[in-house]
């Protein structure tokens, strides 16, 4: 036996995977890796699964009907499978017949998701490309991730939505400089298991233990105390959820009262700080926001609020938010109020203190300021300027025609008739999957590339089988990882399975444009191509090897990014004339003129505390008295690999755990290890309850990404037996500023489950029909 081993990259780190005969035997982690993801692992027995799609497969009544007559069927009707050939006529000839009755806006490829690391095999990167190419489409813009931050952000630091991630403190400077990091929503470590296009290695466990060995003192703040590690010895401050807006203003009147604000950097540096300081005196509204208003809305002591605004202020202090506390009802407003509150603490644009966001959410977030350029399978302009804001998909199908408003302007809804999505997992990642599946049952066709039979490939109308990340070859550069890393194929794609690319070839064979979108390379060319302008561009800042080099050795360092960034805050506080920011003021606007101009209900001239439509002390809560918090899953990365060995193990009785109160669940007489149900008037699962007081009262935790299981699909409502919190979120938006989605601003129940158990069925493929 002479076993092989390969190298493997994914948005959770890179692997060795080892292969006999061509078979995957297992995937080890880099010896390398000082804090490898167990999610590597157990990819090997999803490769093979039940799950996996073989063959193109058509819903049949799609293949045997008028499309529009029967979408209601989606994800009850049965499937076809045909041949490859006829699944390409099928699509080619209703993207035309789409784009000729009804223009091309109306087909959808705004296909969010994060898909598979790899610079070529970029599943969206290669659906635009080929949807561009063949006259446009309607996309979507922002992230279900960060819609809120990226929306506000730039009016008020200025600069590109993600610009923020090379301006604000590295862990190192933490280390070395700062004494009090306060972190709204916590610093959890699970999170950054995780890289966007991957990374070579895990250094964010690490980094966050030097800072604690070199005295850094850590507060979090937020309903669950394992948001920290252990190692940490974090002081834990359980808030109310949605209510760290409210937190921040008691710190902050508490810094304005006793005088111990920055007042230098406020004058010289930022802009509209009085009249947000007469919002905060009460003098506008007639409520002083102090430390006992705002411990009455979070939870959190008076003492304490008081004792914290004396700190921040005392010592090298660093503010940071998660992106958890704005994907919620008015999400805009903690992450304003957090630049705001750096301001006035004194340590912003010191070295190591100030504010900085998304820390511990990816483990690259504060390890590098950024990476050099890499190449990618490169876009071609949309001729479609019609774009949705990324969450309003539902509202889009529903009410096509509707002018919503979006970030200062006004935007129609347009009528979609063709879903094509490549990459994503809508039936996960949407909030409220009953109001989506209503609108799902709309347009007359919805196609999908997946490699497994998730939800979304069951309400699908063409599935077409995609090979995965260890079935095609390729080469990753995750985010601000100074790291490329090559990824060769180590198996052959599962039955009858393409990668996206191969797709999008033969339709755009079909369609008349194949050599517009190849460029006349075949896939091993293009990733050479990549690589190759990758190592031209750096020249001998990089030296990087040569491509059959970089092939044998697996990976290339890049060169660090060291800056000057622009828009440093840093330079900043040394001179805002010379160093403006990029914002219309050139200062850091506490108060916005622009945003104060748009005249919204939900979003004014300064950050302010609304009260959610949905928390602990709204009405609602006398009928459904626990906030939900339905953070990102330790297991797997949102559903990718619910269906891997690591996501498999961690269910109970084959459900995904829930997580709460020993108080909470003894009312209810739940016990640790029972089945429950949680649910609220929008829907209801089923999970295994885990009983910790980790979680504080009034708060239960479901992760995402449990694959939706409905008992009856198509019926609104429906109990889902597997436990995905997507049933019982509110299709909200933040505020019309940012359109993003409001996922943690949720009230439920939970109760015992009654009754017989039924099966899941989750990762069961449909029923596949014979052709009629
Ligand atoms: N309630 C609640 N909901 C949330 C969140 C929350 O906090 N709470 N978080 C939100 C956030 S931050 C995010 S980013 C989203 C994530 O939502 P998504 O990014 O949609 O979730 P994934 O599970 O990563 O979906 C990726 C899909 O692409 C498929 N795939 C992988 N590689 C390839 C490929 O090469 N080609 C093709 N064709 N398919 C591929 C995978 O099988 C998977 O089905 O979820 C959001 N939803
Ligand atoms: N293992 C793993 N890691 C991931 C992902 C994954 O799917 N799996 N997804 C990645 C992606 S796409 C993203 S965008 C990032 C997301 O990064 P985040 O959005 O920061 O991650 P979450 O896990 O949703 O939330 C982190 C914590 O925020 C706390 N929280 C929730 N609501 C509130 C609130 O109102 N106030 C306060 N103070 N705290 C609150 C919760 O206790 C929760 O555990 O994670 C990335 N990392
Ligand atoms: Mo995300």
């Amino acid at each position: 036996m002479v076993e092989q081993r390969m190298s493997v990259a994914t948005h959770w780190g890179s692997f060795v995977a080892v292969v006999d005969a061509g078979r995957l035997v297992r995937i080890e982690p880099r010896p390398d890796d000082p804090a490898p993801s167990p999610i590597g692992p157990g990819m090997v027995t999803a490769a093979d699964d039940n799950a996996r799609v073989l063959r193109p497969a058509v819903r049949k009544g799609w293949l045997n009907g008028e499309p529009r007559i029967d979408g209601t069927a989606r994800g009850t009707d049965a499937f076809v499978e045909v041949s490859w050939d006829h699944a390409i006529t099928l699509v080619s000839d209703e993207l035309r017949r789409v784009r000729s009755q009804h223009g091309d806006s109306a087909v959808f490829g705004g296909s969010y998701g994060w898909a598979s690391a790899g610079r070529f095999h970029h599943a969206q990167g290669q659906l635009h490309r080929f949807l561009a190419l063949g006259g446009g489409y309607t996309n979507s813009r922002n992230t279900y991730s960060t819609a809120a931050l990226e929306v506000v952000l730039p009016h008020v630091i200025g600069g590109h939505p993600w610009s923020y991630q090379s301006r604000m403190p590295m862990w190192d400077e933490i280390a070395e400089n700062c004494e009090l990091v306060v972190a709204f929503g916590g610093l959890a470590l699970k999170n950054s298991q995780i890289n966007p296009g991957g990374l070579a290695r895990h250094q964010t466990r690490d980094l966050q233990r030097r800072c604690r060995e070199a005295g850094v003192r850590f507060v979090n703040v937020s309903p669950i105390r394992s948001d920290t590690a252990g190692f940490l010895d974090a002081e834990w401050l359980p808030v109310v959820p949605n209510t760290d807006t409210a937190a921040m203003l008691g710190i902050a009147h508490t810094m304005l009262v006793n005088g111990w604000h920055d007042e230098d950097f406020l004058r010289r540096c930022c802009v509209g700080f009085d009249r947000f300081a007469s919002y905060l005196t009460g003098e506008l509204d007639g409520v002083r926001k102090d430390a006992a208003w705002a411990a009455k809305i979070t939870g959190i002591g008076q003492d304490v609020i008081t004792d914290l605004a004396r700190r921040l202020t005392a010592q090298r202090s660093l503010i940071m938010v998660n992106y958890a506390v704005q994907r919620a009802d008015h999400g805009e407003q903690p992450i304003w109020m957090s630049v705001v509150l750096a301001a006035m603490a004194g340590s912003m644009g010191r070295p190591g203190g100030g504010w900085g966001a998304g820390y511990a959410t990816m483990d690259a977030t504060g390890v590098a300021p950024d990476r050099p350029f890499v190449g990618t399978i490169p876009a071609v302009a949309n001729p479609v300027p019609d774009f949705i804001p990324v969450a309003r998909i539902a509202d889009t199908l529903l009410h096509p025609g509707e002018v919503i408003d979006y970030d200062g302007s006004r935007l129609t809804l347009p009528e979609l008739r063709l879903i094509y999505w490549c990459g994503g997992n809508p039936f996960h990642h949407h909030q409220d999957l009953h109001r989506l599946t209503r609108a799902w049952q709309i347009p007359d066709t919805v196609v999908v590339h997946e490699a497994w039979w998730n939800t979304t490939a069951k309400f699908a109308d063409v599935v077409l089988p995609v090979a995965t990340t260890l079935e095609r070859d390729d080469f990753a550069a995750g985010f601000s990882d100074p790291h490329l890393v090559a990824m060769p194929k180590v198996r052959e794609p599962a039955g009858e399975s393409r990668t996206d690319h191969h797709i999008f070839t033969a339709l755009a064979s079909r369609l008349g444009y194949e050599e517009e979108f190849t460029e006349s390379r075949s896939e091993m060319e293009w990733v050479r191509h990549l690589y190759e302008q990758t190592r031209a561009q750096l020249g001998d800042t990089a030296a990087l090897p040569d491509f059959d080099d970089f092939w044998r050795s697996s990976t290339a360092a890049l060169p660090p990014s060291t800056g000057p960034f622009p828009g440093s805050f840093e330079a900043l506080r040394a001179d805002p004339r010379q160093f403006p920011l990029p914002t219309p003021s050139g200062r850091i606007e506490i108060f916005s003129e622009e945003i104060d101009s748009f005249g919204y209900d939900d979003c004014a001239g300064h950050p302010k505390w609304f009260e959610p439509v949905e928390w602990l002390r709204a009405e609602l809560a006398d009928r459904f008295p626990l906030h939900l918090i339905s953070n990102q899953p330790a297991s797997r990365l949102h559903s990718q690999y619910d269906n891997g060995g690591h996501s498999l193990a961690s269910k109970i009785r084959g459900r995904e755990p829930v997580t709460i109160n020993p108080s909470d669940a003894a009312s209810r007489g739940i016990e640790d290890g029972m089945v429950v149900r949680v649910h609220n008037d929008r829907g209801s699962c089923l999970a295994g309850a885990i009983l910790s007081d980790d979680v504080m009262p009034g708060v239960v935790q479901l992760s995402t990404g449990a694959w939706w299981d409905p008992v009856q699909p198509g019926l609104s409502g429906t109990l889902d037996r597997h436990g995905n919190p997507n049933v019982l979120t509110a299709d909200r938006p933040c505020s019309r500023l940012s359109q993003g989605p409001s996922a943690h601003s949720v009230l439920v129940d939970v109760e015992p489950h009654d009754g017989p158990l039924p099966d899941v069925l989750a990762f069961a493929p449909p029923r596949l029909a014979p052709p009629s």
